[in-house]
């Protein structure tokens, strides 16, 4: 098999847990008497800026506020940002973010064949561990040789930092691994790595332009949850599977159709 390993993103791809981290922000504004309510279109912009500290500075910066109060503010955000993670963490732990179709199928797939398994991911390590947790139980944490998580690098997504390290914990090439990711910074921090890319984008994704991606599915499909009748027609299977996904990147990597 010409894979190695799969590398996944964990928020929007292995599951829809944007709403959550939305929530969560809310509710660590109120928290720390910040009357700072992100409502889904505005979090749909602020998602444009990977990394929950890095989202709130942009925020900040957006408020027409003067600078020595901004930089009060700013001065905040690690706080207000672990209030949030321990919030979010607390929300994903009753299980409210299921994984989207077909993740758990593949992670099962890939692991019956040996391919390794990694996490690249702009959210906090303990984010990627508390949604492993509840929907594959504590066992599974330990499928995963690498969780490269963010602050692990100093640049984010769409940088290809977070990439180019899980690479080198796995001490494999590009041309070995496949990235799944849900949005364009994603998308690009993968392909500025040199991966072959599967994306499959969702509620907060739908308007970004994934023409750089090697693969887009509206999901990865499973038996129970197969994929729309295009999707199924253009991937030559009703949903994606591992062995799919390595004739895909094989012919990628001889430069022709599969
Ligand atoms: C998506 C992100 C993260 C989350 C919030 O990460 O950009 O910032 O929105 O999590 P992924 P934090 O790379 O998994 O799609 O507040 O922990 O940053
Ligand atoms: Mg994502």
């Amino acid at each position: 098999m010409s894979i190695a390993a799969l590398i996944f993103d964990v928020d929007g791809t292995m599951a829809d847990t944007e709403e959550t981290h939305r929530q969560a922000f809310n509710a660590a504004f109120l928290l720390h008497e910040l009357w700072w309510d992100w409502s889904r279109h505005q979090y749909t912009e602020l998602l444009r800026t990977s990394g929950g500290k890095e989202r709130i500075a942009v925020y900040i910066d957006s408020l027409p506020l003067p600078n020595a109060e901004k930089k009060r503010l700013k001065g905040l955000a690690h706080l207000v940002h672990d209030t949030k993670t321990r919030i979010y963490g607390e929300l994903i732990g009753d299980g409210r973010a299921p994984l989207r179709p077909g993740v758990a199928r593949l992670l099962r797939e890939a692991r019956a064949a040996g391919v390794r398994l990694a996490i690249a991911s702009t959210t906090t390590s303990a984010n990627a561990e508390a949604l492993i947790r509840a929907q594959l139980g504590g066992e599974a944490r330990h499928w995963f040789e690498v969780i490269a998580c963010g602050d692990l690098v100093p640049r984010k997504k769409p940088a290809p930092d977070i990439y180019t390290r899980a690479l080198g914990m796995l001490r494999l090439p590009a041309s070995a691994c496949v990235a799944f990711e849900d949005s364009l910074n994603g998308l690009a921090a993968a392909k500025a790595a040199g991966l072959y890319t599967v994306v499959t984008p969702n509620f907060w994704s739908a308007a970004q332009d994934f023409s750089a991606a090697d693969l887009v599915l509206h999901s990865l499909g499973d038996a129970d949850a197969p994929l729309d009748a295009g999707s199924a027609k253009r991937l030559g299977a009703p949903f994606l599977s591992l062995a799919r996904v390595a004739e895909l990147h094989a012919a990628a990597l001889r430069g022709t159709p599969a």
